[in-house]
């Protein structure tokens, strides 16, 4: 295994001191590493990895130094505009290291939303013309896989790519954790949630514990998961499918469970659902300021005001519960043609996902 710190010290050393991207739970340990080590303005975790990319970009447009993006194989197609069509070699050939957590590999378990990624990870960099080395856990090996993608950079001025495989980086426990002030998990949340809504309700659930705990609850109960849809992958999307389904199913309420990490990094689609105002649907989002489901990396959930967001994009009303109590008064508010957000605060556990065990399957509405 790699020690995170070696390979921050020779990224450190060839002057890469700039890092932005969004957690994944392979890169846990290394990601952990940064936040301790680096300067607040110098590690930013961004909101989707586009947005990394284009960090990257403007940190090398202002320095000249390479900068670093980190992410989960999944958020590849989130970047791909703009390496394609920013960083690349054809547009301004901008160079970057990018270090890509590989779930999904062939041959190694995984949950199904990783298998196809996981098979196409290399062949999208292929197709991307993105030179990559699957990082070697060879301590020696890793430091010359470095200095040819240095030696890459250098001479091309184009990205690469460092593809790390499950284990790859040996444990390092965060210390700059921040503990957030909470009296209710996300799963106590879930379950007063579920508690207080109708049987035949429809609940769209985000990607990550969210989707296991609405699961786990179900069975906990014997209650069905015929109207449960858990977007297992395709983080920041429950929210569209939710809408989408409330659009077509007007006489069905329906509930988006979302995560703060998850609504960041789509939250255009705020917008969306703000202007399309469907009268039976709630978006309710747990909002733990933080990538609970990875690591528990922060996001900057806690440092904005979502429901103000929210309402600013048109939604009807919004509503904020910090504890149990204020949840189950906010739930049980009835405004006529209710239209709802509600931040509610959770704990986070910091332990991360293992995933679903269960085959997936289909809500059938029609
Ligand atoms: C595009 C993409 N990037 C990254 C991931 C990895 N990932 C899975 S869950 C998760 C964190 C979700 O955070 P949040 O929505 O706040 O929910 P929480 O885990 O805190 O409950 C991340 C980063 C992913 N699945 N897809």
């Amino acid at each position: 295994m790699l020690e995170p710190e070696v390979i921050y010290n020779e990224l450190i050393k060839n002057k890469t001191d700039f890092f932005a991207g969004v957690p994944d739970s392979l890169l846990k340990n290394f990601c952990a590493y940064i936040t301790d080590h680096t300067d607040e303005k110098k590690h930013i975790i961004s909101v989707n990895e586009g947005t990394a990319v284009a960090l990257a970009a403007g940190y090398n447009l202002a320095t000249g130094k390479v900068p670093l993006v980190y992410m989960q194989n999944s958020g590849i197609g989130n970047a791909i505009n703009p390496l394609l069509s920013l960083a690349d070699q054809e547009v301004y050939s901008i160079p970057l290291i990018l270090v890509i957590g590989w779930r999904g590999e062939p041959g190694v378990k995984d949950e199904p939303q990783h298998i196809k990624q996981g098979k196409v990870t290399c062949t999208l960099l292929e197709a991307m013309k993105i030179p990559y080395a699957v990082l070697s856990d060879d301590e020696e090996e890793a430091k010359k896989q470095i200095a040819a993608c240095y030696a890459y950079i250098t001479e091309q001025n184009a990205p690469y790519a460092l593809v790390a495989k499950k284990d790859t980086f040996a444990p390092y426990t965060l210390r700059k954790n921040e503990t957030v002030n909470a009296e209710m998990t996300r799963e106590e949340a879930i379950d007063e949630i579920i508690r207080v809504s109708g049987e035949n309700d429809i609940f769209i659930s985000t990607t990550g514990m969210a989707s296991r705990e609405l699961y786990e609850l179900r069975e906990k109960y014997g209650m069905s998961h015929e109207r449960d849809f858990l977007t297992v992958g395709s983080m920041g999307h429950a929210s569209q499918i939710a809408l989408s389904v409330a659009l077509q199913k007007p006489d069905i309420p329906v509930t988006c469970i979302d995560g703060d990490g998850a609504a960041l990094m789509h939250m255009g689609g705020l917008a969306t659902i703000g202007t399309q105002k469907p009268s039976n649907f709630r978006h309710i989002l747990l909002n733990n300021g933080a990538h609970d489901s990875v690591g528990g990396q922060p996001t900057v959930g806690l440092l904005i005001d979502l429901p103000a967001i929210a309402k600013a994009a048109g939604y009807k009303k919004t509503l904020s519960a910090k504890t149990k109590k204020e949840l189950t008064e906010a739930l049980e508010e009835k405004t006529e043609g209710l239209f709802l957000l509600k931040s509610v605060y959770g704990k986070v556990h910091g332990k991360t996902w293992e995933g679903l065990n269960q085959p997936l399957w289909k809500i059938k509405l029609h």
